[in-house]
């Protein structure tokens, strides 16, 4: 080689060895979720954690503490970017130690007996301590699983720059079952799912496991969430069979030392369609009171916990669009619920018994048939029933005033569901962060017990000291690479098992930490990005259904469809909902109307009945309002109609433009993936606006005022 060929070689290999040097911008698929553990970009902080943690101790040999040893491995080593060592004792400053007074004898010796008290089984404690006078971060529980939780607590701490300095944290639950809700069917679809398939594959288990089961139970550890409901409320009976049970055991084995259990969907009628282990059935009945029947979930109960032993329960849809129940036997709710409920008590099981329920037979105003079939049977359910009931009374419409069922409802538990997959929320399609609706209604005052008698504090048992609690979130997982679909419905179930945690907790902050766990810690980017995720819940409540309207969806419950009107299923027509005719617009479901504000505790009633103080969010959902009523901002409803119609789309034309000044901050891929989408909603929220404004223009017969034009 000449010695020009060398210097150019040289060169060459140079700068291949720059290259692979930085820290690369390479693709990121979304697959990571928030447990991405890249190393910490701000040098001082580093400098930080690395003088912080120089070695972990774990001395319990539980698989959750297998568990914590792997998890901190996989972050410690990436947030640090090299390796701590695991040692069995603690010999240096910078140790973290992890245990509970029972698996480990340092931990008992630092005498934490005091702060670890009012934890119960789930809270931990992150604090610092000198053990054999090294200065050490403490993480302690009294169970496991704490320990788990506070593992995670810590690595999300150092994921989003906080400081460990003085560190010293007790956290627990607020609410005891935090579930999500997968509607996924045995064929793989999944109802209202909008990521791909299910996550479950039957045909494979229980032979082979897929190691995603466990990535989704590591993601769910890392938010509290504790419970999987495995199969859709409409609910198969294949999967009360041996051979289904089998496959589930497998996937409860590997959720079980990350705290979760799994619960399944029940179909009321399973008795009159199978044969129990024992042979009992198939019976001619599934009446609740029927002994026989009785008899057979006691049996099917006892297979169950033959293969699951800690079997969370039963969720059950019942008596519901077309589902079998007890009303089909002449029973009530009560009747259905205990049943279960007295099956699997022995086994420590809970029910959790939906109050989904709507009839046009019945009643003309679906919103109120939970209320009026619940509360009168209150004092009659079992004690490890709870109830279930959809945020509001109608269903997962971007925005419904609350539920009345909550807090009316004293001795029997309500707990809340609320839909992380967007069926009325553009799908997987539109960037609608829903933080901000949950505390909206987490926050709602419902005035049960006076002044402070908050959904949250109802769900949580404060306001009726209800002892069993619950939260449930219909999942919007599925078998896409990136889990949700779209790369920010991943900040939905992240908000969802924090909000399940911790109730108290701001839509902003959680944003904060979910974008500086997934996309950038640039303070700018962040901060960009956080007040785009915050007005965009309210953004697609204008350009879908603003001041109160509600399903106003065509079939798909993706689009449009005002103007549909069906005789068969009046209670599934958008014209039911709106009733727009040549005076005004909305449903009268005050005092002179249906009365659903009769459900409410004062001063609700009263605010919700009165035109004029009925706020404008709720207003065309408690009222027929004449098209030139006077609206707070000034407008007649007509103009403030098509005034929020169109703030709706200029929002999501922004974000899409700050998106776009976002390129070169954002990993490329996602920077993409985001723009298509956004794409898609600038054209999706402009027919929704052009639509319903054309149909009501039908009936106002006004001008769209020039100003929006
Ligand atoms: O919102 C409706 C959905 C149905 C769903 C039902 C329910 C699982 O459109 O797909 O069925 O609610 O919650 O039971």
């Amino acid at each position: 080689m000449r010695p020009k060929q060398i210097l150019r070689c040289t060169f060459f290999i140079f700068c291949i060895f720059l290259y692979s040097n930085q820290t690369p911008i390479f693709a990121d698929d979304g697959y990571d979720l928030w447990l991405k553990y890249n190393k910490i970009s701000d040098s001082q902080m580093l400098a930080e954690y690395q003088a912080a943690i120089t070695s972990v101790v774990i001395q319990g040999d539980s698989d959750t503490c297998k568990v914590i040893q792997d998890e901190l491995k996989r972050g410690l080593s990436g947030l640090l970017g090299k390796d701590i060592p695991f040692n069995e004792s603690v010999e240096k400053t910078g140790t973290l130690l992890i245990g509970t007074p029972e698996n480990s004898d340092i931990v008992a010796e630092l005498d934490l007996a005091d702060s670890l008290r009012e934890l119960g089984d789930e809270g931990f404690i992150i604090k610092t301590a000198k053990v054999n006078s090294n200065d050490c971060i403490v993480i302690s529980a009294n169970k496991d699983i704490g320990l788990l939780y506070g593992a995670f607590n810590l690595l999300r701490m150092m994921q989003t720059h906080k400081s460990l300095d003085g560190i010293n944290i007790a956290s627990k639950p607020k609410i005891q079952r935090r579930v999500l809700d997968h509607w996924d069917n045995r064929n793989g679809s999944i109802e209202r799912g909008y990521a791909g398939r299910s996550l479950w594959k039957w045909n494979e288990l229980p032979d082979t496991v897929d190691s995603r089961y466990t990535d989704y139970a590591r993601a769910n550890a890392s938010l509290g969430i504790n419970g999987s409901v495995l199969n859709n409320v409409n609910a198969d009976a294949v999967f009360f069979s041996s051979e289904y049970l089998k496959k589930i055991a497998k996937l409860a084995d590997v959720f079980r030392p990350y705290g979760i259990k799994v619960y399944l969907s029940i179909r009321y009628t399973l008795p009159s369609q199978m044969k129990t282990e024992n042979g009992i059935g198939p019976l001619n009945t599934a009446d609740p009171l029927d002994p026989t029947v009785q008899e057979w979930w006691k049996d099917k109960a006892r297979e169950i916990y033959k293969y699951i032993p800690d079997f969370g329960g039963f969720l059950v849809k019942a008596n519901s669009e077309g589902q079998p129940g007890p009303q089909d036997y002449g029973k009530t709710h009560a009747d259905g619920a205990n049943l279960l409920a007295d099956a699997i008590a022995p086994y420590g099981g809970i029910v959790m018994y939906r109050a989904f329920v709507y009839d046009p037979d019945v009643d003309p105003d679906r919103a109120k048939r939970a209320y009026m079939e619940f509360v009168p049977l209150d004092k009659e359910f079992k004690p490890n029933v709870l109830v279930q009931a959809k945020n509001g009374p109608v269903d997962f419409q971007p925005r419904e005033p609350v539920q009345p069922l909550f807090g009316a409802m004293v001795q029997t538990p309500v707990m809340a569901e609320l839909q992380v997959t967007q069926e009325y929320l553009g799908w997987s399609t539109h960037l609608v962060y829903l933080a901000p609706m949950w505390k909206e209604y987490l926050e709602f005052d419902t005035y049960a017990k006076g002044e402070g008698s908050t959904m949250a504090k109802v769900i949580d048992g404060s306001v009726h000291n209800n002892k069993l609690t619950g939260i449930a979130g219909v999942a919007n997982t599925g078998s896409d690479r990136n889990w949700c679909g779209h790369f920010f419905a991943q900040a939905n179930w992240f908000a969802y098992g924090r909000l399940a945690w911790d109730h108290e907790l701001s839509a902003e902050d959680i944003a904060d930490d979910w974008i500086k766990m997934s996309l950038t810690h640039d303070n700018d980017t962040v901060k960009t990005i956080r007040t785009m995720m915050l007005g965009s819940w309210e953004a697609c409540i204008n350009y879908q259904e603003p001041l109160g309207l509600h399903h106003l969806f065509d079939n798909s419950h993706y689009g449009p469809g005002p103007q549909i009107s069906r005789s068969s299923r009046i209670d599934w027509t958008p014209v039911y909902y709106h009733r727009a005719d040549e005076k005004g617009l909305g449903f009268d479901r005050s005092s002179t109307g249906s009365n659903l504000t009769s459900q409410y505790f004062s001063p609700w009633k009263e605010t919700f009945d009165n035109i004029e103080t009925c706020p404008d969010k709720y207003l065309l959902w408690f009222h027929h309002v004449p098209w030139d009523y006077k609206m707070k901002s000034g407008n007649t409803l007509w103009d403030e109609l098509c005034t929020r119609y169109y703030k709706g789309t200029d929002y999501v034309g922004q974000m899409a433009k700050t998106w776009q000044s976002l390129e070169g901050k954002i990993d490329p891929d996602i920077f993409e993936h985001v723009t298509a989408k956004l794409n898609q909603q600038i054209i999706d929220s402009a027919k929704w606006r052009d639509t319903c404004i054309q149909y009501f223009q039908g009936f106002s017969k006004q001008p769209i005022p020039d100003s929006l034009k």
